[in-house]
């Protein structure tokens, strides 16, 4: 066992395991950062969207450096749809609904290319590829399984939108006990002001579900 590293974070910096930390990178999905798919089908700017990738991926560069479990996540659904519930289907009134054709065949559907990770963030051979139907990774997914196999008690949580998936999975996770650190730079909203709130709600109330701090800190720290 390795000495556990401190990160500078707020509300107060976290000392973290390296051996039982893993990164999580939440839904990087063509679908969502590029123009066409299901964020923009919402009347979403994807644009605001791509200020993470490069963070991330030297976020991603030093955690493989590290040999720390690497796991990504897809939002999705199965192609009848049977996995999709009518409320998620039919809220809003979006240009294009979950499963009609777009730029990338059908939106946010899986197998199709939207619905795959990023070209820049790609999952390597070996890492962990969570599908997952709900905002939150853990619903109807086997990822508390995967983490307790690997022992894992931190997650430095990453990835697209900050007050959508990356609140729910870091919500979800702190009720089952893991202590998140939410980085910084390395997620991202289509609304700045939620963005910026977004991660105010994290560490606020010292620290209510999680800690955030920024990436070049967390690579320091784990470098
Ligand atoms: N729309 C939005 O902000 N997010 C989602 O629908 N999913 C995720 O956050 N991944």
């Amino acid at each position: 066992m390795t000495d556990p590293v401190s990160i500078p974070a707020l509300p107060e910096p976290i000392a973290l395991d390296l051996a039982r930390t893993a990164l999580v990178i939440i839904d990087m999905q063509r679908d969502f950062l590029l123009p066409g798919g299901f964020g923009e089908t919402l009347g979403n700017d994807v644009s605001q969207l791509q200020r993470v990738v490069k963070p991330l991926a030297g976020l991603l560069a030093a955690a493989r450096d590290a040999g720390m479990l690497v796991i990504h996540t897809r939002e999705g659904h199965l192609p009848d749809l049977s996995d999709c519930p009518p409320a998620k289907l039919n809220r809003g009134a979006p240009s294009k609904r979950i499963g009609d054709p777009g730029a990338f065949g059908r939106i946010l559907i899986r197998g199709e290319y939207g619905h795959d990770i990023i070209d820049e963030l790609a999952p390597a051979d070996g890492e962990i590829v969570i599908d997952k139907p709900g905002k939150g990774a853990f619903y109807a997914t086997d990822l508390a399984k995967v983490l307790a196999d690997n022992e894992i008690t931190q997650l430095l949580v990453t990835g697209v939108t900050t007050e959508v998936c990356v609140h729910t999975t870091t919500r979800e996770a702190n009720d089952r006990g893991y202590e998140c650190v939410v980085v910084s730079d390395c997620v991202g909203s289509y609304f700045p002001e939620f963005q910026r709130v977004g991660l105010e709600m994290i560490a606020a109330q010292g620290g209510i579900f999680g800690w955030t701090a920024p990436s070049g800190e967390v690579i320091a720290a784990i470098s």
